[in-house]
């Protein structure tokens, strides 16, 4: 796997191949080349079947992309579909007109052209890059973007990605019409109960749509014990957390039936970089049991975490450090949230024989909360300031028309957030619905501040889920103007409407 050992060297080598070959002349050799990515199809078998998804290839093949800090993404995207697309650099801080969202940073790439990418990378750490148009993402169009740090105290350790993504054969743009249709029994939890362990504050009202489970009582207004007996009530409930079932889980392209297994190396510890490239799937990671240390979360650094279970929202990335001890066996597993259905890859010592790891897990994962989230303490802080104003950005939904809603409307029909430029900015996400939306703003980080009413430290991020009826409250600076997509990451949300933009002014 070229995940293995860093392939700068590589990815070198291919650039220049790839322009020898093109015949150019020596004189553009002589310039420092461009990266060539491409918009394609491959073929990969999924359970047994042979299917033609979309891909993005670069010099490395279709698993992923490795820069390092300092770099300069100096990449040319040549679309080879016969549709059109655009593949947004997912966590990167960017020029704002090479965020690679069509409509809110620039055109689309029509079918045969290209666009070219030029500017720094100051970041280091675990991103990605998948397409921003439609439902390409979920089809293929998307690989990891791994960004080095020159100065990594945890350089020369092993590295594995872990590329996580939900599949179906069925067409997504078929399932979301299902769901739209409100006739959602067959692929959607349309008919939504509350969520496991959910309380409903005194005398609030459920979401449009959203059903009380049989026997279950709204609390009285003011009867402040209603809130508490509702959330015992809840606690044993089933909980109906996934929009969509779907028909595999892969891990770099793989499920357990025939999971990648890494031979891993030297001290036997290794760093795993997880990403959740699902369209609509939170998932639990662990590492058969054993204690892992977390140590970032969406590229940025934490203080590190030592535990056994880890969950990861959609289009979030943890960084976690495995030991794999001389004979052992480790399976890197990801367990579907509210489901006994996973999937992973295998880290072997050497020698060490390899048995098969089930599909399914004996019990089943909860609910993805806050429980993580609310524990995380960024390592790497945001420069102290005062935060000069708060911009609120509700999120609403009516689950049984299946439409999903920003700042009380459907795109492009609601308001972008508008902040001063210059400014310290909060933004309180307010989640009015019955479900967890996984919360993304373009061409910035944030820092979590404010979980459910509690003040925290939290992490330095870019996508955070925001639980039922619930307040996240993230602060950023506003110090990259430009016109900046800002939405729910799940796509079947997205598509449905849960989406806006971050907007600038100038400061007066
Ligand atoms: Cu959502």
């Amino acid at each position: 796997m070229a995940y293995e050992t860093p392939s700068r060297r590589g990815v070198l080598a291919g650039i220049a191949a790839t322009t020898a070959l093109a015949g150019l002349p020596a004189a553009a050799l002589a310039r420092k080349p461009k990266l060539q990515l491409e918009a394609t199809t491959r073929e990969i078998e999924v359970n047994g079947k042979l299917v033609k998804r979309l891909a993005v290839v670069g010099p490395d093949g279709p698993e992923g992309l490795r820069l390092k800090r300092g770099d300069d993404f100096e990449v040319r995207l040549t679309n080879r579909l016969d549709t059109e697309t655009l593949i947004h650099w997912h966590g990167l801080i960017l020029p704002p007109a090479q965020d690679g969202v069509p409509g809110i940073s620039g055109p689309a790439i029509p079918p045969g052209g290209h666009a070219d990418y030029d500017f720094p990378l100051v970041q280091a750490g675990t991103y990605w890059m998948h397409s921003h148009v439609g439902f390409q993402e979920q089809l293929g169009l998307a690989m990891p973007l791994i960004l080095e740090d020159p100065d990594d105290p945890l350089a020369g350790l092993q590295e594995v990605v872990l590329f996580l993504e939900d599949f179906t054969f069925k067409d997504p743009y078929a399932i979301l019409a299902d769901l739209q249709k409100g006739d959602a029994t067959a692929t959607a939890g349309g008919a939504m109960t509350m969520p496991a362990g959910m309380a409903m504050p005194g005398g609030a009202k459920l979401p449009e749509g959203m059903k009380m489970p049989q026997g279950m009582k709204m609390p009285d207004a003011g009867n402040t014990d209603g809130a508490m007996k509702m959330a015992d009530g809840m606690a044993g409930m089933k909980a109906d957390l996934n929009d969509v079932d779907f028909d595999a889980y892969l891990a770099n392209s793989r499920t357990l039936r025939d999971p990648e297994i890494i031979r891993v190396e030297r001290n036997g510890k290794v760093r795993v970089r997880i990403i959740n490239g699902g369209a609509s799937t939170n998932f639990f990671i662990s590492a058969g049991g054993r204690t892992a240390r977390l140590v970032a979360v969406d590229g940025e650094p934490v203080q590190p975490i030592d535990d056994t279970v880890f969950p990861i929202g959609i289009a979030q990335r943890l960084d976690l450090l495995v030991d794999v001890a001389a004979g052992q066996v480790v399976p890197i597993l990801a367990q579907r949230e509210g489901d006994t259905v996973r999937t992973g890859l295998i880290l072997a010592a050497p020698g060490a024989q390899v048995a098969k790891v089930s599909e399914q897990a004996e019990a089943k994962a909860g609910a993805m909360g806050v429980e993580l989230e609310s524990r995380l303490r960024t390592a790497a802080p945001l420069p102290q300031r005062p935060i000069d104003d708060e911009l609120l950005s509700t999120l609403s939904g009516n689950m049984a028309a299946y439409v999903w809603m920003m700042h009380g409307g459907v795109y492009p029909n609601n308001k972008p957030l508008v902040v001063t430029t210059g400014q310290r900015a909060a933004i309180r996400m307010r989640n009015e619905t019955g479900m967890a939306h996984p919360m993304h703003l373009h061409g910035h980080v944030f820092q979590v501040v404010e979980i459910a009413g509690k003040k925290i430290d939290g992490a330095v991020r870019d996508t955070v889920m925001v639980p039922p009826l619930s307040d996240v409250v993230v602060v950023f600076d506003a110090n990259n103007p430009g016109n900046w997509a800002y939405h729910c990451h799940n796509l079947y949300h997205m598509e449905a409407g849960m989406f806006s933009y971050l907007a600038y002014v100038p400061a007066t």
